[in-house]
């Protein structure tokens, strides 16, 4: 059994939270006050309102938050959320972490600071190493830093032997000339933070739509009858999506929900910017609230299908497109003979939800002409992620709801550009029409082989395959599962890297030497040799636009992703007939590059100065399916099975209100009605008293997987509206408890979403 011993995991928190009950209604006066809190506390007021007010506008930077869509017509002078000003915040923030500080801190009483006292020590300053042996990180030149990775890549027996890992924040330049990089040295091994997000999205479309990404814009959600919400929680992860849900229901569009928990905004939202109700207004949100069991999805999209095909046998014509499936798809009989199949009383059962709602949300989907799907990690971190998905697509394709207008998939995104940086070839298994371009363009031959996603990399670097970790951003450690095996990866390796903002856990577990690459945030000027730099991301609906930053850089000298990654490549690999200086002096001239390699991105430099960007279109939309088949495929799925044994439960581990991943802005949960704490586990009230224990006591975690047990000590009870047998508690703090092994068919995504556990008293 592996046990917390190395300092890779949050420290167990000194005080107990503040157990309240949850709210109902999400935004209003409490997202003004916290905004304008954050926002003081870490930039100062003048400074703060002037960073907000850059914030998603056409000439200004994007949000380094969320990947929900600006419209491209009427932006208002406040386009960010609560949750998009603590993350500028952060960013933006006046404090700074130098090397003083870490001349005062070694690696170790760092270690032992909680992930949110980590966060607030402000922004990395210098490049910064740990030398192999060393307690302290002290600091070095960039030139000495690229040359150290230089030397170390060239140590390496193979190029496979390093893995490139990104996070979704990376702008498309970086991501074009880092995929470059690495394909030129040899590797696909690009691991990103998508591997643990959408992966499953990707998959399960690619295989039923021929595209991986949403099929809707913006202008649709102003078309659809019905919105169907599943597994997200947007009033804490896309706060701004509350506004277009807010208005769809007003004009009268239904809102379906289907989540374990009744999520604040998804029942109530209050706009924060809208006077009436800031003091004490508020739009009902969902109209129907299906409270499903954890992974009970399947069960249910079945069940509202089985409806569906039962009215269609009792009055033929009035609820399938036929003409839709005749014309476009394929699969379709077996799929109904597999809903058939399934009995009420299995739907009932594995659903958790009854009959009669599920019949509800049958009228809703047969009374609407267009429907649109929006789901998030509740969908896609589960074992059977990618059939989540296909049922969501078969749902969508009985109705004829791809390829019209208010109709069609959305995968709602996490990080602002992580869309982007997979169009610009962050994958290990990038598609050989991709590396055949690349290869043309640069004139070299791209290895084909495909690399390690994220799980395969941890993998590598447990048995001595990836000795070199690199990481454009994100924090790896603290992301991946099983924590307490990552860190040990890590530990294995003879350098880690990372390219970072601020400092987090991920900086603390390390390779025998690691590095600290500072880099300027997206909010900052970029200044080159070829003057003010702008770069370009994609949003969650395949719009690419530019950000612009406009603050002063937290220290002169940080260097820009751009400006990091041609001078690792430049010691690396010399020019090898590019000239990478040229390309990060003027991110026109990677544009031109990225116009000719990448796949609707022709005429790039002028496109992306068009006033809100340009939409890079998707196949599906127009009914054209890129499939084996040429057409869409109805996917047929068993139903999922847990087999949990007496006493266990399916555990999701999911974000609160004050974090953004792995950074944590403060210690509440205020929809939920936690207070200063995250060591909490929130359970039905009769699992609580079946277990003897009551709110508030202190219990052990415990996971059972094939290959053991893995233990999380020390959290919270919460009573909790959740259905029996379930639990929840936060990302990255039950991390631990999510084994290695467990992950998604075909997509390799952690089930970070159904572990299966039990608890017992602390000791
Ligand atoms: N403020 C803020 N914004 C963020 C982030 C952040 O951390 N903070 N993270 C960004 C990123 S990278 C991402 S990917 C997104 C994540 O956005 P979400 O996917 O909304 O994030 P999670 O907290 O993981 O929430 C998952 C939701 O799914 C529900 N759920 C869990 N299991 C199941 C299930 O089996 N079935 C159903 N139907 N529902 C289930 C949970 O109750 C929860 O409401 O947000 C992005 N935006
Ligand atoms: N158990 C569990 N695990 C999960 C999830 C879950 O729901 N449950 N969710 C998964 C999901 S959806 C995702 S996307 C991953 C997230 O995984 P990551 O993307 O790896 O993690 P983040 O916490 O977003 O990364 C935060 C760090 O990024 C750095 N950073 C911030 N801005 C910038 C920038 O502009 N440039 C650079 N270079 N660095 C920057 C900062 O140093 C910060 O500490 O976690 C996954 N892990
Ligand atoms: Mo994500």
């Amino acid at each position: 059994m592996l046990r917390a011993v190395t300092g890779a995991q949050p420290p167990p928190e000194a005080h107990p939270p503040e157990i309240n009950p949850p709210a109902s209604v999400a935004g209003g006066a409490g997202a003004v006050f916290q905004t304008t809190l954050q926002v003081k506390n870490h930039l100062g007021l003048v400074r703060g309102a002037r960073t907000l007010l850059l914030t998603n506008q056409v000439e200004g930077f994007d949000c380094p938050g969320c990947a929900w869509p600006e419209s491209k017509d009427h932006r208002s002078a406040f386009e960010f959320c609560e949750n998009g000003a603590k993350a500028v915040a952060s960013e933006a923030t006046i404090r700074r972490v130098t090397p003083a500080f870490f001349a005062e801190w070694s690696v170790d009483a760092l270690a032992r600071q909680s992930d949110f006292w980590l966060n607030e020590q402000g922004r990395l300053t210098h490049p910064m190493v740990l030398r192999p042996g060393g307690t302290h990180y002290e600091p070095i030149s960039w030139d000495d830093a690229f040359a150290l990775v230089a030397g170390e890549l060239a140590a390496l027996d193979s190029p496979d032997q390093a893995a490139f890992y990104t996070s979704g924040r990376t702008s498309n330049e970086a991501a074009f000339l880092y995929q470059l990089f690495v394909r030129k040295l040899g590797t696909n091994n690009l691991p990103d933070c998508s591997n643990m997000c959408h992966e499953s999205s990707g998959a399960g479309m690619g295989a039923s739509l021929g595209v991986g990404k949403g099929t809707v814009t913006l202008a649709d959600f102003e078309l659809a009858d019905a919105i169907f919400i599943v597994g997200q929680n947007p009033g804490t992860n896309h706060p701004r999506m509350l506004s277009t849900l807010r208005d769809a229901r007003r004009r009268g569009c239904s809102i379906v929900v289907v989540n374990p928990l009744a999520e604040a905004g998804s029942i109530r939202f209050a706009h924060p910017q809208d006077p009436v109700d800031v003091v004490g207004g508020s739009t009902e949100i969902g109209s129907l609230f299906l409270q499903v069991k954890i992974n009970g999805d399947v069960a249910v999209f079945k069940g509202i299908m089985k409806a569906m095909l039962e009215r269609e046998d009792a009055s033929p014509g009035s609820v399938l497109d036929r003409e839709f499936i005749e014309a476009h798809t394929d699969g379709f009989d077996a799929f109904v003979a597999s809903v058939a199949d399934v009995t009420w009383d299995e739907i009932v059962r594995e659903s958790g939800v009854s009959r009669e709602m599920i019949e509800r949300a049958a009228d809703v989907a047969c009374e609407a002409e267009r429907t649109i799907v929006c789901w998030a990690m509740g969908i896609t971190q589960h074992k059977n992620g990618v059939a989540n998905v296909q049922e969501l697509v078969n749902f969508l394709l009985l109705r004829g709801n791809m390829g019209k207008p208010g109709a069609g998939a959305c995968p709602v995104r996490g990080h602002s550009n992580v869309q982007g940086d997979r169009t610009m070839g962050i994958c290990e298994k990038m598609p050989d029409a991709f590396l055949d371009r690349l290869g043309a363009e640069f004139g070299f031959e791209p290895p084909r082989a495909h690399g390690r996603d994220t799980v395969d990399t941890i993998r590598g670097m447990l048995d001595g395959q990836v000795k070199v970790f690199f990481g454009l951003g994100g924090n790896f450690l603290a992301a991946s599962p099983d924590t307490e095996r990552t860190a040990e990866a890590l530990r294995r390796c003879s350098l880690t890297v990372n390219v970072s903002t601020k400092l987090n856990r991920g900086h603390l577990v390390t390779g025998r030497t690691s590095l600290i690459l500072p880099c300027l945030a997206r909010s900052e000027v970029d200044l080159q040799e070829g003057g003010e730099q702008f770069v370009t991301v994609e949003n969650s609906m395949s719009v690419v636009s530019m950000s612009r930053g406009r603050l002063s850089p937290a220290s002169g000298m940080l260097k820009s992703e751009v400006a990091i990654i041609a001078g690792v490549a430049e010691a690396t690999l010399r020019s090898g007939g590019i000239d990478w200086r040229a390309l990060s002096s003027s991110y026109d001239a990677i544009r031109d590059h990225i116009a000719r390699v990448v796949p609707g991105c022709a005429d790039y430099n002028a496109r992306v100065r068009e006033s809100g960007g340009f939409y890079l279109g998707n196949a599906a939309r127009d009914r054209v399916f890129h499939t084996q088949t040429g057409k869409a495929r109805f996917v047929a799925h068993p139903l999922p099975r847990h087999g949990l044994e007496r006493g266990q439960l399916l555990l999701m581990t999911i974000r609160s209100h004050d974090q953004y991943n792995t950074t944590v802005y403060g210690l509440d949960d205020r929809y939920r009605g936690i207070k200063n704490g995250r060591r909490v586990v929130f359970m039905n009230q009769d699992d609580i008293e079946e277990r003897g224990l009551a709110k508030g006591d202190l219990v052990d975690i415990t996971s059972h997987a094939s290959d053991g047990e893995r233990v999380a000590e020390r959290f919270v009870v919460v009573p909790y509206a959740i259905a029996r047998g379930c639990a929840a508690a936060y990302f990255p703090e039950a991390n631990v408890l999510v084994p290695l092994g467990s992950v998604a068919e075909v997509s390799n995504t952690p089930a970070s979403k159904s572990i299966v556990i039990s608890v017992a008293r602390s000791a």
